[in-house]
Parts: structure tokens; sequence; C-alpha cells
């Protein structure tokens, strides 16, 4: 039993000792090695109608030349304005005007498009370009020279997610301006060389963990939920969910992100899920709310929601609806660190 002259020379050696950039782990351990995931990220919810008024504020303001980006950044309300949707992970949501450009740049972080609003703006890829249509999926992976451009007549509106904490956090990041011209090149090569189970003969797999495929077309993922929809029964946790691969490998799309797209189909209750990595939601089709920890948020088209690490989440569509989500899982899942629960628990909810 600790007794108070002991107390009193513990607090003098923890203060001497501090001075020696020394602390005992005996008062920090179950802080810092917690029972189970205690994220301060919080539930939250951009409804697009505000998201969308705000960034086209902000297009009065700035040019996407002089942002470089002309984003703004989905700060989560638990996590201290910085500049991040969960711990890991970053959102924002990103405006391109028309007769915009956006310079070329590269940088270590892993980026993600996935496209809101808007037919006929392009993002350029090592020089590859791929025009963008709502509901796309589009990589930049890590180190690769892209920029961005939009030729139509309409505003063009996408989420932006990026590893870029992931990056910071190992103090790996490195960024480079003013990359090479676009060559001309088939639009979408990449998926037309590398999207139908062919690789060209001598196709090589680089050693960096990238898919060669920039682009997933919403065209073919809807495609996809909507046969398997008529073919098999859904799960009960996630209706009909895929994930997006690198189809060399089977692996994840991105070296660190998860990203998925599953349709609910009307009338369908998910049963309740959780799982260690925070995913964010963009709300493609359709309309409903999801219960997210004890807390209800309803949702329609375009708006984007985030569920954190180990809080349960159930979605109650009201009729059919398409989700598009990504994670860190790809990074977790790596680690060996990845864990998810199916269905109720004892003990209740988070
Ligand atoms: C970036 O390069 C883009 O290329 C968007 O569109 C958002 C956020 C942080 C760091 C780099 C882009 C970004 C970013």
């Amino acid at each position: 039993m600790a007794t108070n002259v002991n107390e009193a020379k513990r607090q003098d050696f923890y203060q001497r000792i501090a001075a020696k950039g020394l602390t005992p782990l005996w008062l920090n351990m179950s802080a810092m090695v917690s029972r189970e995931p205690g994220s301060r990220c919080k539930p939250a919810i951009w409804h697009f109608e505000e998201i969308r008024a705000s960034i086209m504020e902000g297009g009065t303001l700035i040019t996407a030349q002089e942002a470089e980006r002309r984003v703004l950044m989905l700060e989560n309300p638990g996590l201290d304005q910085a500049h991040r949707i969960t711990n890991s992970l970053y959102a924002g949501i990103q405006l391109v005007m028309p007769g915009e450009t956006a310079p070329n740049h590269r940088h270590v972080a892993n980026a993600l498009r996935f496209i809101i609003e808007g037919t006929g703006a392009y993002t350029g890829v090592n020089g590859e370009r791929t025009t963008l249509h709502p509901g796309d999926f589009v990589v930049t992976p890590g180190w690769t020279w892209h920029e961005h451009g939009n030729n139509s007549a309409d505003p063009v509106i996408w989420m932006d997610g990026l590893d870029v904490h992931l990056v910071n956090l190992l103090d790996a990041s490195f960024m480079e301006g003013e990359g090479p011209e676009d060559v001309e090149v088939v639009e979408d090569l990449s998926y037309v060389s590398h999207g139908h189970n062919m690789l060209p003969v001598d196709y090589k797999r680089g050693t960096e963990g990238k898919s060669p495929i920039f682009n997933y077309p919403y065209s073919v993922t809807r495609d996809v939920l909507e046969k398997m929809s008529r073919s098999v029964a859904p799960d009960a946790c996630h209706g009909f969910k895929m994930r997006f691969i690198d189809p060399t490998t089977g692996d994840w799309a991105m070296p660190t992100i998860a990203v998925y797209m599953q349709l609910l189909p009307k009338g369908f209750v998910s049963q309740p899920y959780r799982s260690t990595d925070g995913t964010i939601f963009a709300v493609v089709e359709g309309t409903g709310h999801s219960v997210i920890a004890g807390q209800r948020f309803d949702w329609r088209e375009k708006d984007i929601f985030v569920v954190p690490s180990w809080h349960s989440v159930q979605h109650f569509p009201d009729n059919e609806a398409v989700l598009f989500s990504y994670s860190d899982r790809a990074t977790q899942e790596k680690l060996g660190f990845w864990r998810e629960q199916r269905g109720n628990r004892s003990g209740g909810d988070k």
C-alpha cells in the first residue's frame, strides 16, 4: 500500500526525472493502451446544400490557380480543427469552375477523388487524362504528377480523400510543383489496358503498391451493384457492398485507404456493425438515415457523414440507396490492427 511519505517521494522523483526527459509509464499506461478504441472523433454529417453554398462563395473569392487547390476541408468537430475528418484521414470539397485549371504537382500522400457534381472536368495523372463523372472514384497515387481542369460549362465539385495525416505522422512528407505537361494518350488508357482482365504482356508491377487504374467509373460500379442486388442475398450489415481493388494484385485500390461502394435495397435495415476503421460516407443516390452510436443522422443525395472507429452504425434507407465510403482499413490490415464486430453485442451499444 502506498503511504503519504511514499507519494511525496514519488512526486519529487517524477519532477526530477521530467527534467531528464523521463516519465513513468505506470501513470500513463491505461490512457496510452486503452482497453478498446476511445476515439475523440465524433459522428458528424455535412449536408451538401450547405457545403455547396460555401464552396460556391469561395469560388467568387479565389481562383483555382491562385489557391493551387480551391478546397474547403471537412473538419471533425471532435478533433480540434486539425484538418481531418477522422484521426488518420483527410476529407475536403474541391471546386473547379468552367475554364479553370489547377496546376500540376506531386506529393507523397495518396489521394482519391469522389465526383459529386458536374461532368466534363478532368484530372491528369502522370500525363494520362480522365474525364470525371458523378459517382466516379479516381485515384492519384502517391508521388504521381496530377492536375485538374474544367472544360465544361458548369462548376465541378468533388470530395478529396487523402492519407496526408498518416504521411505526416511518419514525418515522410515531400512535395514538388510544376511537373511536366500532359502527353497525348488515349483517354483512360490505364482502364483500357488494365481494367478488363488483361494486362499488357510485359506489364511489371512496381514496388510502390499502386494500382495502374486511375478512374473506377460509376457507370461500371452501378451496373455491378444493380446486377448483384438482383442475383444474391444482401449482407446483413452492408447490403450489397463492393471494394475497389488493384486488378493486378487483388489488394485494395490504394495502399493505405480502403474504398467501397454499397447498395442498400429498398426496405433494407442493416444490422449493427462496428470496426476499427473510422469511415467517411458520401451518399450517391437515395435518402435515409443512419444511427451512429445511438445518434440519428438523416441523409440525402451528396451528403457526407462520418462513422468514427468502433462506433456502431445501422443504415435505414427510405428506398434503394447507394453509398460511397473510404477508411484507413487498408493500412490497418497491412499492420495487423483491423477488427470488426457484426450484429448486436452484449453490453449494449457504444
Ligand atoms: C491535393 O494535392 C489535392 O491535388 C487536393 O487536388 C487536396 C489536400 C492536402 C494535400 C494535397 C489535389 C489536397 C492535396
